[in-house]
């Protein structure tokens, strides 16, 4: 072995050795439980987290120190990213890379309910599915991963919307 090799290996072990001393249990990313993939079930312990004002490090994506609606959408760059080649859209519910019908629905049925969950409904994570996440859903709707807006409105989600919109008067008056 060449000298400059033979002193460069030393040097190597220590750097690789103080890595792994300074890298407490910060997030490395979105696969929260380790699993292999980049699912509901981590968007959904996000979520959990963010709403119980969770001070575990492990949801923090941005490294702030905080575990808040900026790791979220860390969460969607990164999962999306992941997943798809591009970020995933705000009310994604099933994070199948469109937001449409089937989003809608999973809003729907934890309607002014308590999901704590991303795939229930609780779009904001501010703890209930309500008009808030309607609104986002609604936004977003027709939306594929990446900000891609279909030009051909969906018929039955227009209808849901539309019902929704009508619930949604009757309760204010
Ligand atoms: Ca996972
Ligand atoms: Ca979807
Ligand atoms: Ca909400």
């Amino acid at each position: 072995m060449p000298r400059n090799q033979l002193f460069l290996a030393p040097l190597v072990v220590l750097l690789l050795a103080l890595g792994s001393l300074s890298s407490p249990a910060y997030a490395t990313g979105a696969d929260f439980n380790d699993d292999g993939f980049f699912d509901s079930a981590d968007i959904d312990a996000l979520v959990a987290a963010i709403v119980s004002s969770s001070t575990d490090l492990l949801y923090d994506l941005t490294s702030d120190g905080l575990v808040n609606k900026n790791d979220l959408a860390e969460w969607l760059f990164l999962g999306g990213t992941e997943n798809l080649g591009v970020a995933y859209s705000e009310a994604d519910a099933n994070l199948d890379g469109t937001v449409g019908a089937l989003d809608f629905e999973a809003w729907n049925v934890n309607r002014f309910m308590a999901p704590n969950s991303w795939s229930g409904g609780d779009f904001n994570a501010d703890g209930i599915a309500d008009g808030y996440d309607f609104l986002i859903w609604n936004n977003s709707k027709n939306e594929s991963a990446g900000g891609n807006i279909s030009s051909v409105p969906e018929p039955s989600a227009c209808l849901l919307m539309l019902t929704s919109l009508l619930l949604l008067l009757r309760r204010r008056h």
